[in-house]
């Protein structure tokens, strides 16, 4: 299946030059986009560089930190317009979702819709995770199955392949939020709209190098998104 993986960047020079070649051997059919929110450390550039001699990597730059929800949107409206991919990826920069795993995503697609990179099925888990990080991450996933019925141990997860009649069917103007309220907000939509959703184990290591952008912010506005989503009724 021709896939798109999209990659968002912010601050990554220290791993995208070596993700980008792990991910291309995957598969022949897969093809990156980079998108670039003007990383000041050079991201940017550096996937500049790579482009111009691998016409299967692609860069959208951003003006600047837009965040991760308007990324991916950028993103998956870009790779829509190309008629022949078949399916697109939310993959993160960091090493936390490791390329080895692409291949198993691209057999389970066959059958389903939406296939989740899952840490809480048999078969999957983080490792180097501090105890408030690893009770965060499972409740907000427990929450928001209970709250919203999702059919998914891991709701905030963002290893994830979608076909494209998937994102061609969301409406991505009212997808407004950020960082684990968008990994949500898009699998509600997603389920609300009847598509088959397919978890597969990941073991999810935490990041070597490079720095985290997740804020107390960002895990405040996933909460409410939740709340607001199951008592407004959408
Ligand atoms: N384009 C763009 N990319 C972003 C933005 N914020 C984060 N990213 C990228 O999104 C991916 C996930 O961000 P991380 O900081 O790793 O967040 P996380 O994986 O949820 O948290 P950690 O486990 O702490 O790494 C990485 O590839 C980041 O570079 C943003 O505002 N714009
Ligand atoms: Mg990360």
């Amino acid at each position: 299946m021709k896939a798109m993986i999209i990659i968002p960047t912010y601050n990554e020079k220290e791993n995208i030059t070596r993700l980008i070649p792990e991910v291309l051997v995957q598969d022949d059919n897969i093809e990156i986009m980079v998108v670039d929110d003007n990383s000041p450390d050079g991201t940017g550039d550096l996937v500049e560089w790579i482009s111009r001699d691998n016409a299967r990597v692609h860069l959208m730059r951003r003006p600047g930190k837009l965040g991760l929800g308007t990324a991916y949107i950028s993103g998956f409206r870009e790779a829509l317009t190309r008629p022949d991919i078949e399916c697109v990826f939310e993959m993160d920069a960091d090493f936390s979702h490791q390329p080895k795993y692409i291949p198993e995503f691209l057999k389970a697609v066959r059958s389903a819709d939406v296939v989740l990179g899952s840490r809480y099925v048999p078969g999957g888990g983080v490792r180097n995770w501090g105890l408030i990080r690893k009770v965060l991450s499972r409740g907000g996933s427990i929450f928001s199955r209970f709250m919203l019925g999702l059919p998914a141990y891991d709701c905030t997860g963002g290893f994830r392949c979608y076909r494209r009649q998937v994102l061609e069917a969301l409406d991505f103007e009212r997808i407004n939020s950020e960082g684990f309220g968008f990994q949500v907000e898009m699998l509600h939509e997603c389920n609300k709209k009847g598509f088959r959703i397919k978890e597969i184990p990941i073991v999810f290591p935490d990041r070597e190098k490079g720095t985290s952008k997740i804020s107390k912010k960002i895990v405040f506005e996933a909460f409410f998104l939740v709340c607001r989503l199951r008592f407004s009724g959408r």
